[in-house]
């Protein structure tokens, strides 16, 4: 026997004989599938935004819990279409050997640019969903820059599904207004039906989400094994970098802090009793991590506005904060001039009816509506107004 004769063939879409993959099957899962992926899509751009702000398109800093909600479900619809993804591709996979039509060569080529489209769909998907799994569980084990990569890889993804969708549209219609049953499989199969597999679909599904939701509400943190926060820190409220880590214990607690407020050539210096003597106001607000996190806690200290103004800090100016940590990116970020005028951004000194504890930030920290918790900056040293 010849050795080509011995070794066996690739298999053929015909080896994989599962009843259960069926067009009807795969279009289901994918009209929730692209739900999902249009969802994570639009959200992560509002994402974008706050962290490069465009001009033409300034973000509100109401409602207060808008980046609470926008990148919970961010992280919850990649959340629950990682299951939704692995159980369409095994529906589809068997035409990845599906033989390549022959004849004429138009056929021939646009099959491959299919192939290719699709494989590039496939790829971006498995990237996005991936990367920023890991990204929400704080597991960064690559060297490449996440935040855009994972924008950049999102458009090719959100454009080759578009196309997808376009070019299957006339299949996705006919198998969406098929029922679900028939015809029934031979008498010799045994497994579960595909309505058993669908349900089981939706529910892995919903278990993944239930099982980060934790993050973001309270009342399912009990279940949430995948919440990275479980809620608890001082003052109720998880910690994202404590004082130690960020290297600020010693100048977090020195007995001479103060706090320098400038403008151009103007600065004012003031220590925390003079904070403490200022107008003290009250405002329940959320920590909103881009991990997908979030909590809510009542802050009080004093209006940032009423900061500005004692440097003649123009309305609708920018405003940079410097933290007393040096190292990392997070130790500074600008604040856009609708947040730094909102009544509600404050410069926290308490937190929940407590001091704030040096892990939330000691001895005050930025506390403003609808923000990224990234640039909700703790150990505020610095404030510049950038006009
Ligand atoms: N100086 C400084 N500020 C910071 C951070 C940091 O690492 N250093 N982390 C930010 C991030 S990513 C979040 S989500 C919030 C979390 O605030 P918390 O630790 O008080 O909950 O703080 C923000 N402020
Ligand atoms: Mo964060």
């Amino acid at each position: 026997m010849k050795l080509a004769e011995r070794l066996p063939g690739p298999p053929t879409e015909e080896d994989f004989d599962s009843p259960l993959r069926d067009e009807r099957l795969t279009a289901r899962i994918g009209v929730l599938l692209g739900i999902c992926f249009g969802l994570a899509f639009v959200t992560g751009l509002i994402s974008h935004l706050h962290y490069s702000p465009e001009p033409w398109l300034p973000l509100p800093s109401r409602p207060v819990w808008g980046y609470r909600v926008t990148q919970g479900l961010h992280v919850l619809s990649g959340t629950a279409a990682i299951p939704l993804l692995l159980v369409k591709l095994w529906s589809v996979y068997p035409k990845l050997f599906a033989e390549i039509p022959k004849g004429r060569i138009g056929t021939l080529v646009l099959n491959l640019v299919e192939r290719a489209s699709i494989g590039v769909l496939v790829a971006a998907a498995i990237f996005e969903l991936a990367s920023g799994l890991a990204n929400s569980s704080q597991w960064y084990p690559w060297g490449f820059h996440f935040r855009a990569t994972h924008y950049a890889i999102a458009w090719l993804a959100i454009g080759s599904l578009i196309l997808h969708i376009a070019v299957k549209l006339p299949v996705i219609r006919r198998a969406l207004g098929e029922p679900l049953t028939g015809p029934e499989p031979g008498p010799s199969y045994a497994g579960p039906s595909r309505r058993a597999l669908l349900r089981t679909t939706w529910i892995a599904s919903g278990v993944a989400v239930a099982a980060a939701a934790g993050n973001t509400v309270p009342f399912l943190r009990k279940v949430s094994v995948f919440a990275v926060r479980n809620g608890r820190g001082p003052e109720g409220i998880p910690i994202n970098k404590s004082a130690k880590a960020a290297d600020v214990v010693a100048t977090a607690l020195d007995s001479s802090f103060t706090l320098t407020l400038r403008r151009g050539a103007r600065e004012v210096s003031l220590t925390r009793a003079d904070l403490k003597a200022m107008t003290q106001r009250g405002h329940t607000l959320p920590i909103a991590c881009v991990e997908g996190w979030s909590a809510s806690g009542t802050w009080t200290g004093v209006r940032l506005r009423e900061l500005l103004d004692l440097v003649d800090g123009p309305a609708g100016s920018d405003v940079e904060f410097r933290s007393l940590q040096q190292h990392g990116a997070f130790g500074h970020s600008l604040l856009p001039g609708n947040f730094a005028d909102d009544p509600l951004t404050l410069l926290a000194l308490r937190l929940n009816g407590e001091e704030l504890s040096i892990d939330h930030g000691y001895p005050c920290r930025l506390i403003a509506p609808d923000r990224p918790g990234v640039f909700q900056t703790k150990w505020v040293h610095e404030i510049e107004v950038q006009a």
